[in-house]
């Protein structure tokens, strides 16, 4: 099948880097022809660096096109996918219902480990005025949603990785120091959790990837606690970190979903939202994740989660400490847990379903 995927930048990377992502997989693994359209090619470009700020144009298998106003006079293609409830234009939504074999649309949504998803995913909505159908597909973490985008080869490369390597090619010492990847929002328990780090019994390597927290923070060494920051890298060079480091400190959609991945310990800053919405989340993929741990792990993981979205607590960043052989042993298994329900293949199926 040919797809159409609509790419409109909110804000930071998660909805070009899901929409990268999903269109690379199905491209490269799925032999689909896919034309990706997004709003703002600099944040494209900020995850893969090869790309140029021109209207047209491949990157690894995938047709880019600026998503520009007035739309470009182009037919639909057979799958049409707006992420995360990017508005298509006009235009476009009026040829979709002029062809003869009207095109799939898909709403993907965002990713919540909400009870409600496995009842909504899939369901379909008429348009109101044209003969059109979408469906809303939602990603999840249990067998009834779409799953989780996971490239088919990702387990392998992670279990051949050579950490001492990588450490060498960033120009840091392979030593025992406690490696820690450090990706989030700006937050104030920031500060609190460094003078913890700072003042607690283990050597720490932080590592900042460059942007907004790196260029507040820099690098320094303070006590046992080092910060260094590191190139942002392309998309896919995001993973080796994650599996070079002995925990991960994620955010938004798509580093949290890479992070479940890595098998390691890490902790989830959710993207803030009104009416705090995002604690929510929080709480719903805690239950899920802390559900077969042992319980003195699982208030150590939840109380380190909730400091780290709300109000601190030095306290809870010790006791996650303690509990690092444990929760390694607990994300191999999550992560194998999670593979079975793949996105990519999902959707495809979902497609091929309603043609
Ligand atoms: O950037 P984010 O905060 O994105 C957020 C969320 O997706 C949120 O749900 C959404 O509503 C909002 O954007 C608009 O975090 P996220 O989702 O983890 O995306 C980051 C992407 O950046 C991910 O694909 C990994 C990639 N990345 C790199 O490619 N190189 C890097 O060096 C780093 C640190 C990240």
């Amino acid at each position: 099948m040919n797809w159409d995927i609509f790419c409109n930048v909110v804000d930071n990377y998660g909805d070009i880097g899901v929409s990268w992502r999903l269109a690379r997989q199905l491209a490269n693994e799925y032999g689909q022809k896919v034309r990706l359209w997004v709003d703002d090619l600099s944040s494209f470009c900020r995850i893969c660096p090869e790309g140029e700020m021109i209207e047209t144009q491949h990157c690894r298998g995938v047709e880019i096109r600026q998503w520009s106003s007035p739309f470009p006079d182009v037919l639909p293609f057979d799958v049409v996918i707006e992420s995360f409830g990017c508005r298509l234009p006009e235009s476009y939504v009026e040829k979709m219902a002029e062809m003869p074999e009207k095109p799939i649309w898909i709403n993907l949504e965002y990713l919540s480990a909400e009870d409600w998803v496995k009842d909504v995913h899939g369901m379909p909505s008429p348009h109101p005025k044209l003969p059109l159908m979408k469906y809303f597909f939602f990603p999840g973490f249990s067998e009834k949603t779409g799953g989780l985008l996971l490239e088919k080869d990702l387990f392998e490369r992670r279990d051949a990785f050579d950490r001492k390597t990588f450490w060498r090619k960033l120009d840091i010492e392979p030593d025992q120091r406690l490696k820690i990847s450090f990706f989030c929002y700006e937050n104030p328990v920031l500060e609190p959790l460094f003078e913890a780090w700072q003042e607690g019994d283990e050597k720490i390597l932080c590592l900042i990837p460059e942007g907004k927290i790196a260029s507040e923070t820099g690098s320094f060494s303070r006590g046992n606690l080092e910060v260094r920051v590191i190139p942002f890298v392309p998309q896919e060079e995001f993973d080796p970190l994650l599996w070079a480091c002995d925990i991960n400190f994620v955010r938004g959609e798509d580093s949290f979903v890479r992070a479940q991945w890595a098998g390691k310990p890490f902790v989830w800053q959710t993207y803030p939202q009104e009416e705090e919405a995002h604690l929510k989340k929080l709480d719903a993929f805690l239950s899920l994740y802390c559900e077969n741990m042992d319980s003195s792990v699982a208030s150590a993981v939840r109380a380190m989660w909730r400091a780290w979205n709300g109000n601190g607590n030095a306290a809870a960043w010790r006791d996650f400490l303690k509990f690092r052989a444990e929760l390694d042993a607990h994300g191999k298994s999550w992560a194998e847990q999670l593979s079975g329900n793949n996105l990519a293949s999902n959707l495809l199926d979902f497609c091929r379903g309603r043609r």
